[in-house]
């Protein structure tokens, strides 16, 4: 029986040679998802480097650590240097990518991702998402999706023959690429200050790598469709190397779309999904996207260190501390998590799988552990793939309130220490004592007029209201006047 023929979608590489004016509609975002609907803006600060090599050593090591503690819980993404890949093997398996990718069709469609009689979907392969239903919108990009990892598992008729050298190159560079991703889970396992292996030993030798090799194509309407949805990464960790330096990778931070820098031979990390919940939260997975171009093509080639199927991804129990700091994450086999994160991927969104809490107020960088919200029994919070509520990425800095945080007049009652989400960070904690003010507050009568003591008020208490009003040495006058 043929599949319907809406659930194969044409490849964007065709769309883009065949110079339509207009995206399919298919491929257009609804309102409240296209690329300029929410604020976008450059990094204010650039793109955090942590380098290897000092991460590694002896005398500069935990300085480098504190670099890359900040950077994980400012943007969740950073890049890496002195990483042991040489500048040739970023260059050949790029390269090798291209040429597969500039191939023609047909030779391309020996690796699809839609295989046998039944044309089903397989997740390996070349193509696009699997079309799940008639109103999913497409990425306006083509992928070679291959697993490179248990070396016994790959599915050669879905790697590239074409170039010749592909196949060769790109085990090359996932065999260095496992030096980073060790050094990185080492770093970050003694930042929480766990056992230096904690995270290396939830692998096995059977544990996945797969490798998504991604080709935007350029675009006449930017405007209306995304390279790549909104997603955050399954898996531990992932890796990322691009092929040029359009800026098209952008990350989102408290509702704002961050322009993340990205050029070649500069490789960028993000933590994916199981980080977060082994690290009970303390570190999150970022949501990032892709926009879309009317220039240029792109390709980006990501590599994603997951778990074993039947592993159970739980926050880590040496971070778990009672009441004070709660699992903020159910128990989850990694096989169950990824039919879920499947399901959602697909569709751009994310399930109620991942956070259990909303933490994106103002300060929720300053230590996410401390305050996460004591979500108790959780239910919704489940990473199981039933029921999950949905939410688009876009909304993921409201993410779903699984459990209302009690009113404080019922925590007072017998509790000998605050819950952690009611604990302030390090520098804001009320150590100094307070004295009284060493004379009566200052009374002004505006309707005298007594601009002296105005004056003198707001020097020696700051009792002035920044941004709008200021005084200018002879009077009071708004900002701007
Ligand atoms: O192309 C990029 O910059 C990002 C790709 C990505 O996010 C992915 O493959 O999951």
């Amino acid at each position: 029986m043929a599949v319907d023929s809406w659930r194969i979608p044409t490849l964007v590489q065709e769309l883009a040679a065949a110079g339509a004016h207009e995206p399919p509609s298919r491929y257009v975002r609804r309102e409240g998802e296209l690329p300029a609907g929410a604020a976008v803006v450059d990094m204010p600060e650039p793109i955090p480097v942590i380098d290897l090599c000092r991460l590694q050593s002896a005398a500069a090591g935990a300085m480098e650590a504190v670099k890359l503690r900040s950077a994980l819980q400012s943007w969740g993404v950073f890049a890496v240097i002195n990483h042991g890949i040489e500048t040739s093997l970023m260059d050949d398996v790029m390269k090798a990518s291209g040429e597969f990718f500039s191939q023609t069709l047909e030779e391309k469609q020996k690796c699809s991702n839609i295989v046998g009689n039944k044309q089903h979907f397989q997740v390996e392969g070349y193509g696009n998402d699997q079309v799940k239903t008639h109103d999913q919108v497409l990425d306006w990009s083509d992928r070679l999706h291959l697993r490179v990892r248990p070396e016994d598992e790959r599915n050669l008729a879905t790697w590239p023959k074409h170039p010749e050298s592909f196949r060769n190159v790109l085990h090359d560079y996932a065999v260095k690429s496992e030096i980073i991703k060790e050094t990185i889970l080492q770093a970050m396992a003694k930042l929480m200050e766990l056992d230096e292996a904690y995270f290396l030993n939830q692998f096995s030798d059977r544990s996945p790598v797969t490798v998504r090799i991604n080709h935007y194509l350029p675009c006449p309407r930017p405007d209306l469709v995304l390279g790549f949805k909104p997603h955050s990464d399954d898996g531990v960790l992932a890796t990322l190397l691009v092929d040029n330096d359009l800026v098209a990778l952008q990350v989102l931070r408290d509702g704002i779309w961050y322009n993340v820098p990205t050029k070649p031979h500069t490789i960028l990390i993000n933590i994916g999904d199981f980080m977060e919940v082994m690290s009970n939260g303390i570190f999150e997975s970022p949501v990032h996207r892709v926009v879309a171009n009317t220039e240029k093509e792109r390709i980006s080639l990501a590599m994603f260190y997951g778990l074993d199927p039947e592993k159970e991804i739980e926050p880590a129990s040496d971070l778990l501390h009672g009441v004070k700091q709660p699992a903020q994450y159910k128990t989850v086999k990694t096989k169950d998590y990824m039919a879920g994160f499947y399901e959602h991927f697909a569709r751009g969104t994310r399930g109620s799988l991942m956070r259990a809490i909303p933490v994106h107020s103002p300060d929720a960088r300053c230590d996410n552990l401390r305050r996460r919200c004591c979500t108790g029994d959780r239910g919704a919070a489940s990473l199981s793939s039933s029921g999950h509520s949905e939410t688009t990425m876009a909304d993921c800095h409201q993410w779903n309130i699984v459990k209302i945080p009690p009113i404080v007049q019922e925590l007072t009652a017998g509790v000998h220490e605050p819950p952690s989400q009611y604990m302030v960070c390090e520098q804001d904690r009320p150590t100094v004592t307070g004295s009284d003010m060493p004379e009566p507050i200052p009374i002004v009568d505006l309707s005298t007029g007594e601009l002296a003591k105005l004056r003198s008020a707001l020097e020696d208490w700051g009792l002035s209201l920044p941004g709008y009003w200021t005084w200018n040495g002879a009077k009071l006058a708004r900002r701007g006047d």
